[in-house]
């Protein structure tokens, strides 16, 4: 243990209660209260976990606090992007109650947060990576957050109001600063870490270690992967995040040598408004020019030898393009493009699983391995090329659903499962519970400690749905406005604003969510209950108008 404390800055030392000081993790009598680290990554889907069953990508130290802990199978967000997301986890609290209800929105650091309640009980606190509030973090001793959205080499990070540019790749940096701040702590009292990783949000780049080790892997392609969206409405018919046509070669698939760059710094390409141009087209191409510069942006962030080494690996790649390009068909070019996705994507997962190893590894060599709770989680889920597309935001599945692991062998049985409908909602009450402190009465989310400590048993009286909204439209891959509930076996959701659709999906029967019965005469009772359980949990969480005008959606932050 060095003597550099983080603890100097007045931090106050709450008189607990002594039941509340008794009480921790499951029992009534452990006497100290345990350590909380939450890892989280950005975009991380349970498609890409094998102990989720993927046939993508092996993540052994993944695979391993499931093997040691409790694996969730159903645990779902209530606002599927980042932002909006981590407010909800923050607070325990729903996106219309935080305030954050999309990524252009500033976070209300003022309000009650479970870092601010652990710190007041006297726990060590940190934050450290990708943050993306908008505003500065509060309740923690130490911070050290990226910048918007963070970079991949050389992470530029705010350390406690301070900008400092680490060199290095952002997901080893992130577990350095995790592993100092760990080393830092006064051992006698628990510590909460927020490890808050960048990986695996898009544009996807791997560390230098991992470049080309998928080379020779084909990866399986999900059954919709060229899904024509006949079983769907508008809002699927009309999102922006097709990996056919949205994904740009350069910043999205590293399709730009170095010749590439040198030549369009020399000179900048891309249409301008000449007034008779096509408009959608005039859009596009300056889209598209953004982000060549935001790709030349990240490459230039890495020192020569390592683009020397970057630019080797991706060579192969740029070669096969050139002779595709304009002759491939467009089934052709989704396939193609999927696969270089998902070498990048799964080559990023790489990278967090071994620092989620070297991280378990250094907590084991402290003595402090089985002291901590352990929770390993995503902001969210994402599409790996189902329905033919990348990033989020929609209620179905791959993205609403996110990861959950949670290893504490003082209370969780190794090796459990749960089928308990979670949510990130309910993270932070369990984190004030497992500290055997009171949960505040307005968090709205409930504390899954019922069902850590009980091998993953679901409650009589458990949640019979999930609540889900989501708001940043027109933005980003452009998916509309939408609510709606899922209970174990059904899913409805309502599209608005600009248009007026219902979905309702029968999950046991068709999993990937291609057949909407919402006018099947056959569902007419289940579309009723549907119904009627989203209206309980509209009252439930005060989400009684969920179309009110009340959010002025996109305000325009400048990186989202
Ligand atoms: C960036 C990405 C989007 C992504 C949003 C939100 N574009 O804007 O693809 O949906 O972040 O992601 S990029 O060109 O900058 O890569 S979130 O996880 O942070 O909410
Ligand atoms: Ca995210």
């Amino acid at each position: 243990m060095k003597n550099k404390s983080y603890l100097t800055q007045g931090m106050r030392y709450a008189a607990l209660p002594l039941t509340a000081a008794a009480l921790t993790g499951c029992a009534d009598t452990q006497p100290k209260r345990p350590n909380i680290i939450i890892m989280m990554t950005d975009d991380h889907t349970a498609q890409a976990m094998s102990c989720y069953g993927s046939g993508l990508v092996e993540t052994p130290n993944l695979d391993r606090l499931a093997r040691e802990g409790m694996l969730f199978e159903n645990c779902y967000v209530s606002n599927a992007i980042s932002g909006p997301s981590r407010a909800c986890i923050l607070t325990g609290k729903y996106s219309h109650v935080n305030g954050f209800t999309d990524n252009s929105r500033t976070f209300d650091g003022d309000q009650q947060t479970f870092p601010k309640v652990l710190h007041e009980a006297g726990y060590q606190t940190a934050m450290i990576g990708k943050w993306h509030l908008n505003s500065d973090p509060q309740g923690f001793d130490f911070w050290s957050i990226l910048v918007g959205q963070g970079e991949y080499y050389s992470p530029l990070f705010i350390e406690n109001g301070k900008e400092v540019t680490t060199p290095g790749y952002v997901t080893d940096v992130i577990t350095d600063k995790a592993i100092d701040f760990i080393d830092n702590c006064d051992k006698d009292r628990p510590f909460a870490m927020l490890y808050y990783h960048k990986a695996p949000h898009r544009n996807w780049m791997p560390a230098q270690r991992h470049l080309g080790i998928f080379d020779d892997k084909v990866f399986p392609e999900p059954v919709s992967l060229l899904d024509n969206y006949e079983g769907l409405g508008s809002a699927a018919r009309e999102q922006a995040m097709e990996i056919g046509r949205d994904m740009w070669p350069e910043w999205d698939l590293k399709l730009m040598s170095p010749e590439a760059i040198a030549r369009f710094e020399r000179e900048e390409q891309g249409l301008t408004d000449s007034g008779d141009a096509n408009k959608d087209d005039v859009k596009r191409a300056n889209d598209h020019k953004s982000s060549i510069k935001q790709y030349i942006a990240a490459y230039n962030r890495m020192t020569d030898s390592e683009k020397e080494a970057w630019d080797k690996a991706f060579a192969p790649r740029i070669a096969e393009w050139e002779q595709m390009k304009g002759k491939a068909s467009r089934e052709e070019i989704i396939r193609w493009k999927y696969q270089q996705y998902m070498k990048d994507y799964c080559a990023v997962i790489k990278g967090v699983d071994e620092n989620v190893g070297r991280l378990l590894k250094h907590l084991e060599e402290i003595g402090e391995l089985d002291n901590t709770i352990i929770v390993y989680t995503s902001d969210q889920g994402f599409f790996l090329g189902e329905h033919g597309w990348f990033d989020k935001r929609f209620m179905y599945e791959e993205c609403q659903r996110t990861p959950l692991l949670v290893r504490y062998p003082k209370a969780v049985k190794a090796g459990s499962r749960s089928k308990a409908l979670a949510m990130n909602i309910d993270f932070a009450p369990t984190f004030v519970d497992m500290a055997g402190l009171e949960i505040p009465a307005d968090m709205q989310g409930r504390s899954l400690k019922e069902v850590l400590c009980n091998e993953g048993k679901t409650p009589a009286d458990w949640r019979k749905g999930v609540y889900y909204h989501y708001y940043e439209y027109p933005s980003w891959h452009m998916v509309k406005r939408h609510y709606g509930v899922r209970s174990n076996d059904f899913k409805l959701i309502h599209f608005y604003n600009d248009v007026d659709e219902w979905e309702l999906y029968d999950l046991r029967k068709h999993p990937v969510e291609q057949v909407n019965v919402y006018d099947d005469p056959a569902y007419a009772q289940i579309r009723h209950q549907m119904h009627a359980l989203m209206e309980v949990l509209q009252q439930e969480c005060g989400d009684n108008d969920p179309q009110e005008k009340k959010f002025e959606f996109f305000k325009g932050a400048a990186t989202l």
